[in-house]
């Protein structure tokens, strides 16, 4: 059971945690128009990862949409706070989006890096298995995280050596992408993707171990504030990210559309 379950809310702890909610889902909403709206710009075989974000965006859309149902309809105003009546909330259904957000962003990151062949499948392959085991095996130990006990511990600490291998992957995937960046601009985004990616996605373990550094109605509204601060920015923040970069790329090897939205963006902002 989800440590959320154990405690009462202020009414501005409870509005806040479902305000949040509904932002998030709403940033996922306008980040779906913005991706398929500018994907016309990206070279054909840079342009599955706006249509993948798409993909992010309406599966994180539909998760968050029901955590704050779930929330909404766990807890009741009995006068003077939220108390539990009766319908769990659960973090599960994060792990279950998981499995559908995890694969498929890291298959955008192999696009937009232009890895292919043999290297392509291998990774890509490395980053399924490594995403899944990481995220079911996690998905065990929540189950354990008010008790804190050994399932907890073991399936967390396994959980982390799946997350080490993908992010070995990961990093080697930028490697490449920086190597062969046909510019030094495009090889600095590169940069700044791995930094967003490594720090917002270290945020989730933390919030796993949430119920242990702060088992309060606090740490309830921290942890479901810091995992739809991580779900934006490696998400919807992400998403954008590598939609300019593929855009760039694309400009950069010739690419018409690309060049006359650089162009007509220039012209606007000079
Ligand atoms: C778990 C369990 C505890 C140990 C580790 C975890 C890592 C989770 C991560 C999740 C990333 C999720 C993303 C979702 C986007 O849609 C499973 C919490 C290491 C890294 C990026």
């Amino acid at each position: 059971m989800s440590f959320e379950n154990e405690f009462a809310y202020t009414a501005t702890q409870f509005e806040v945690v479902l305000g949040v909610f509904t932002l998030t889902a709403a940033v996922f909403a306008a980040v779906l128009v913005y991706s398929l709206a500018t994907s016309g710009s990206i070279a054909p075989r840079y342009r599955l990862t706006s249509y993948l974000t798409g993909v992010v965006m309406v599966s994180a859309f539909f998760e968050l949409g029901l955590l704050a149902l779930r929330w909404n309809n766990a807890f009741a105003w009995n006068g003077s706070e939220y108390v539990q009546e009766g319908n769990l909330f659960s973090n599960g259904f994060r792990y279950m989006n998981w499995s559908i957000d995890v694969p498929v962003l890291l298959t955008q990151l192999l696009i937009v890096a232009g890895i292919t062949g043999l290297a392509f499948r291998r990774r890509w392959a490395a980053f399924v298995i490594a995403g899944l085991a990481m995220i079911w095996t996690g998905y065990i130990g929540q189950f354990d995280e008010i008790d804190g006990g050994v399932s907890f511990w073991l399936w967390g600490a396994i959980s982390t050596v799946f997350y080490l291998w993908l992010l070995y992957v990961a990093w080697q995937t930028i490697r490449d992408a920086r190597a062969n960046a046909p510019n030094p601009g495009i090889a600095r985004l590169f940069q700044t993707v791995w930094i967003l990616f490594l720090v917002s996605w270290t945020i989730y373990p933390l919030a796993y171990l949430m119920p242990q550094i702060s088992f309060t109605a606090e740490g309830v509204v921290a942890r479901n504030l810091i995992y739809s601060f991580a779900d934006i920015a490696s998400k919807a923040v992400y998403g954008i990210l590598l939609a300019v970069i593929a855009q760039k790329v694309s400009a950069a090897v010739g690419y018409k559309p690309a060049i006359e939205a650089e162009e007509a963006f220039a012209e606007q902002a000079s």
